[in-house]
């Protein structure tokens, strides 16, 4: 398919497409250099596991005699998390793989390097990155990851930077825009998920415990919250700003000591660039929420929570500090010249627009912030962090103060001044009803 086609309606599904096994795939794929370079030549003395524990994907782990091993990834025809009764498009692979390639060139080592990908089969053979682990896992364990907020602001800062208008030349960036258009089915699943369903008594949402109803049946009848949640809807169909992750949660991030790769971006799209980085802080204020239903008697994770905290400061912080070394350095794209600011003179005045702009990102974050807390909360794709606390009582009060600051960084975000604000306010909620 060429590529005008391809941005048209995305590539179409192809007939050979068969769904991986633990039992089909050494004899499958045996013969991919991809993998014999790094598993050795005899596919029998492969080891493979399944461990797809996402929405959406077959995920295995391959590996070879005393080697690292690999990730294959597939996608199903359907959404895993539902089954078959909610067909999904295979050709996401195909837009992930696109994205995985462009971030690995704009964030240097922030993601698994891709080894192969085969369209029709709807498979990434790429990096296993290992000993990591989800980085949820390491938030409900207390484990610190030392300069994960630093790599995550960098890695927010270059590809949302270099993937916009300030930075490609407009013909790629249009390009770019057109074929990610083509991955219109995983932008559906957040319009819905994101945006509508936590405001209303959706079929897919799920059981919403009793003691948690009052304050949601509050949420759902608040039409203020609503009509930002539309506003905010809006800016994510229609500002098509840069190339997003476009699922940038705790679960899409591994982590091991002080190394972490982002992963999973299958959701990428040309959208608002406060999208990435809201998503991402409200899953960190979600996990500091869920704390004390994960304390123990040696550790009552009070601790944890400034740790948290000082994450989320650095994310923001990170990304600011980069975005604007990039703006000062390589603003080569059609948005905001040199020719009308530096080259009169006019460093300043560049300097005003720099700030105006991350202003906007800002308020931006704060929005999709509290949406994604609400869906995360009583929508469909809820978080471990939640479900696993055992303690109904505790669990339902630590999501209701976290369903109360999402409202407030929905309706507050043109008054929340900054980061610490933002956190302020997040110690403010914990300590409520
Ligand atoms: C039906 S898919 C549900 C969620 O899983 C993915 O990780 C995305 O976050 C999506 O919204
Ligand atoms: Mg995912």
């Amino acid at each position: 398919m060429n590529d005008a086609a391809t941005a048209a309606q995305g590539p179409v599904a192809s007939p050979d497409y068969a769904a991986l096994s633990v039992e089909t795939l050494a004899s499958r794929l045996g013969q991919l250099p991809a993998m014999r370079q790094r598993l050795g030549d005899d596919p029998a003395d492969w080891q493979v596991r399944e461990v797809g524990d996402g929405n959406l994907n077959l995920v295995f782990i391959v590996r070879g005699q005393g080697e690292r091993g690999v990730i294959v990834k597939q996608a199903l025809p359907y959404v895993r998390l539902v089954g078959d009764s909610w067909p999904l498009p295979l050709s996401r692979s195909f837009f992930e793989y696109h994205a995985l390639t462009r971030q690995a060139v704009r964030s240097p080592d922030t993601v698994p390097e891709v080894f192969h990908f085969d369209e029709d089969q709807a498979l990434i053979i790429m990096q296993f990155l290992t000993p990591h682990r989800i980085l949820r896992q390491s938030l409900m364990d207390g484990t610190r990851h030392e300069g994960l907020g630093e790599m995550l602001g960098r890695f927010c800062a270059e590809t949302l930077f270099r993937g916009s208008d300030l930075s490609l030349q407009a013909a790629e960036r249009k390009r770019d825009v057109a074929l990610f258009a083509g991955n219109h089915a995983l932008c559906d699943i957040t319009e819905n998920l994101v945006f509508d369903e936590p405001y209303f008594d959706a079929p897919l949402n799920g059981e919403i415990p009793a003691v948690l109803q009052p304050l949601v049946d509050e949420l759902r009848a608040d039409a203020d919250l609503k009509i930002a949640a539309q506003q905010l809807k809006a800016r994510f169909a229609n500002h098509a700003e840069t190339m997003l992750h476009g699922d940038l949660h705790t679960g899409s991030i591994m982590a091991d000591g002080d190394r972490a790769g982002v992963i999973d971006p299958e959701f990428v799209l040309y959208g608002p660039m406060g999208l990435d980085i809201g998503m991402l802080l409200a899953n960190f204020a979600m996990a500091w929420f869920a704390q004390p239903g994960h304390a123990s008697d040696g550790d009552d994770r009070v601790a944890y929570r400034r740790w948290i905290e000082s994450t989320m400061t650095a994310v923001w912080q990170r990304f600011t500090e980069r975005f604007s070394e990039l703006w000062r350095t390589e603003r080569a794209g059609m948005l905001y010249p040199a020719r009308l600011f530096e080259d009169q003179g006019q460093v300043r005045a560049s300097e005003v627009a720099l700030s105006r702009r991350l202003g906007t990102v800002w308020r931006d974050t704060l929005g999709f912030a509290g949406v994604e807390i609400h869906r995360r909360t009583i929508g469909l794709a809820r978080i471990v962090e939640y479900e696993s606390i055992h303690d109904e009582a505790l669990r339902a009060r630590l999501q209701g103060q976290g369903l109360r600051y999402g409202r407030e960084l929905v309706l507050e975000r043109g008054a929340i001044t900054d980061v610490d604000d933002m956190l302020a306010r997040l110690r403010g909620a914990g300590e409520g009803a």
